[in-house]
């Protein structure tokens, strides 16, 4: 029998993702208005600034029952006022699905918060693994000086519940304050 190369690779080092099914999608300063906290900051900043980039291979349909899809998470170091450059953050579509994140490169924050609005926090770092329950929302922070490169694993049929964060927030925001991270 013929033995066949996989249609896909990552990096090992740093999750970056080539082959078939891959897409990449780009996170911009202007798609995350109204999710920091200091908004004179935020509309002095350049609106193309690019705060983070997503790589996902999706082997099966957006929605496909049984699925899993896998991808990267590349956050850019940087701060909006003194908050953290993060990710939108999102429960998930059908709220029970949980999700793997592992950290590859960078140093960073991965914040929870349930359907109370309780938040816990977790140090990501190359080797760290996160399971993100089901029910709980999840957003990653950069808190280094260097790109935050994160993996992840998710149910092809979770999909992505971002209202929820837009109009409440996250309970907690990730912050520099007198040289220390501190998240209040
Ligand atoms: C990870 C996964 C993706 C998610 C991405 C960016 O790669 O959880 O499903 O889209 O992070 O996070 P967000 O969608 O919150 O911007
Ligand atoms: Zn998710």
């Amino acid at each position: 029998m013929i033995i066949k190369n996989p249609s896909v690779e990552f990096s090992k080092q740093n999750g970056m993702l080539k082959g078939e099914n891959v897409s990449k999608s780009i996170r911009k300063l202007k798609d995350m208005d109204g999710f920091y906290e200091d908004e004179e900051a935020f509309h002095a900043m350049d609106p193309e600034t690019v705060l983070y980039e997503v790589e996902a291979y999706a082997p099966v349909e957006s929605g496909t029952e049984g699925g899993l899809f896998f991808g990267t998470s590349f956050i850019n170091p940087g701060k909006v006022g003194n908050e953290y450059f993060m990710t939108k953050g999102h429960f998930h579509e059908i709220l029970n699905r949980a999700e793997y994140y592992w950290g590859l490169e960078g140093e960073g924050v991965l914040v929870f918060m349930d359907e109370e609005g309780n938040n816990s926090l977790q140090h990501v770092y190359p080797g760290s693994l996160h399971y993100v329950p089901g029910k709980i929302a999840h957003r990653l922070v950069n808190t280094g000086s260097t790109k935050l490169a994160v993996g992840a694993c998710w149910p092809a049929d979770a999909g992505h519940q971002y209202g929820p964060i837009a109009e409440k927030g996250f309970g907690v925001r990730v912050k520099e304050i007198g040289g220390k991270i501190l998240a209040e």
